[in-house]
């Protein structure tokens, strides 16, 4: 049924639910001279390229290509638009390999018509962290489908990273293939009604008018908890111990250094929105929320291109109850007009989604490890991992 997965190290569904199965990688790392050392063959037309990100022109034919050609919802309505400010922030990590941002371009046009990512991580899977890749933006031309060259792609990635002598990864996908540690359900929240219904993002509630609607969403003008303030380069020190001692309690979680913490979480125009708690007594910082910005593309609207979304990102609350923190964070995004704020229900994101107006989506989000095996049956709530 998965000509390609079932050649793979992954949990096998034969294996679900098999208990005997300890913790730990499925196959054991080869000699480095014993990776091949030249990629894969591509049909005859197409060649291999290394993406510049610093380049100004190669990251133009990304965001062009993913624009035109990545991930869209069961219905074809929207399509992910990452920014190019975004895919520079996840692409150009602390410690990242150039050689894992990889094009396939035609020979004769040198259009970009294929592409895959990696970068390194750090991911603690119970008691051990381990040097994973965290793959994603696999894009292959719409007029190239269904012709196996995603299976050539993830070979290729696959191939740099173990030559960089890393040997698991982690990745999401919205299709289920072998096997999932877990599955998520996407929630959202309306922030902007009236154009989430214009555009078919969400419908009129049954008895529900347009007037009643936007009342169900509206939302206070200024954020309520006191000492709550944008996070600055300054606090990466507070957020890091805040953050690293939360993430511990859960199955799987970055294992986040104070440079990873700068990188991913100090705030970023357009792209990264992180906030925090500061005790206005003694100035201790109790708690930290963040969102990152993806608007979608809305397909064939005659009125609006644009969908202004924001994803929940890493939240920790020790003094502030966690659905107050979040409110305010609902606040600040509607504040920079977005249009819907999106969660996952992973980590303790259940215990505000439904007091705080969120629904559930059509969409899910399969989590998965490449050679490592966990405990099969892991909650969304166990896992302390987001992928953008
Ligand atoms: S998830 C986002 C994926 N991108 C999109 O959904 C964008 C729109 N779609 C497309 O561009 C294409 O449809 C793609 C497939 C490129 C997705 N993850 O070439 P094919 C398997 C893994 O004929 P196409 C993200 O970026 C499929 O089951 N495998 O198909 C994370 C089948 O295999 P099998 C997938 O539709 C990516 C084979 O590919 C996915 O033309 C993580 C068919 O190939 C998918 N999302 O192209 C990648 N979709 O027969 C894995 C289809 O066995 C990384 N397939 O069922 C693994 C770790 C690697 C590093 C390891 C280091 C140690
Ligand atoms: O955004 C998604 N669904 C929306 C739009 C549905 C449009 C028709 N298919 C949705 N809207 C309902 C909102 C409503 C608001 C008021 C309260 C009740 C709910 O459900 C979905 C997620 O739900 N998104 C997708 O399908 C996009 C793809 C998701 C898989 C992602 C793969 C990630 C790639 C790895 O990096």
């Amino acid at each position: 049924r998965h000509k390609f997965w079932e050649t793979q190290p992954v949990g096998q569904y034969k294996d679900v639910g098999d208990f005997s199965l300890a913790d730990g990688p499925i196959e054991l790392p080869t000699p480095l001279s014993d990776v091949k050392q030249e990629p894969y063959n591509l049909p005859t037309a197409y060649e291999w390229t290394t993406c510049d990100m610093d380049s100004q022109e190669t990251c133009d034919e990304v965001y062009l290509l993913l624009m035109n050609n990545y991930v869209e919802d069961d219905e074809n309505m929207f399509r992910f638009n990452y920014s190019k400010e975004f895919l520079r922030w996840a692409l150009r990590v602390p410690g990242y390999y150039r050689s894992w941002h990889i094009g396939v371009r035609a020979k004769t046009s040198k259009k970009l018509v294929a592409f895959i990512t990696g970068v390194p991580a750090r991911i603690r899977v119970n008691d051990k962290v381990v040097k994973m890749a965290e793959v994603n933006f696999l894009c292959v031309h719409k007029k190239l489908r269904s012709k196996r060259l995603a299976p050539v792609l993830i070979k290729e990635v696959t191939r740099r990273v173990h030559l960089e002598n890393i040997w698991q990864a982690a990745y999401t996908a919205g299709v289920v293939i072998p096997t999932p540690i877990t599955t998520c359900q996407y929630w959202h929240r309306s922030l902007n009604p009236k154009k989430l219904i214009d555009v078919g993002f969400s419908r009129l509630g049954a008895r529900m008018t347009m007037s009643r609607t936007i009342k169900l969403y509206k939302l206070p003008d200024s954020t309520v908890t006191p000492g709550f303030r944008k996070m600055e380069l300054r606090d990466v020190p507070a957020v890091t111990r805040l953050l690293r001692n939360y993430l511990s309690q859960f199955i799987v979680a970055p294992d986040f250094h104070e440079d990873d913490v700068e990188h991913w979480l100090v705030p970023r125009d357009n792209v990264v929105d992180s906030y925090l708690v500061e005790s206005p007594k003694n100035h201790e910082i109790t708690d930290f929320c963040s969102f990152y910005t993806l608007p979608s593309s809305i397909l064939g609207n005659q009125t609006h291109s644009t969908l202004k979304a924001a994803y929940s990102y890493y939240n920790v609350s020790t003094k502030t109850p966690l659905a107050q923190l979040m409110n305010d964070a609902l606040i600040v995004a509607k504040q920079k007009e977005f249009d819907v704020f999106n969660a996952l229900d992973i980590m303790h994101n259940e215990s505000f989604l439904k007091d705080l107006k969120f629904g559930p989506g059509d969409g899910q989000l399969h989590y998965y490890l490449y050679n490592y095996r966990v405990r099969s049956g892991m909650k969304p709530s166990e896992l302390g991992l987001v992928l953008l």
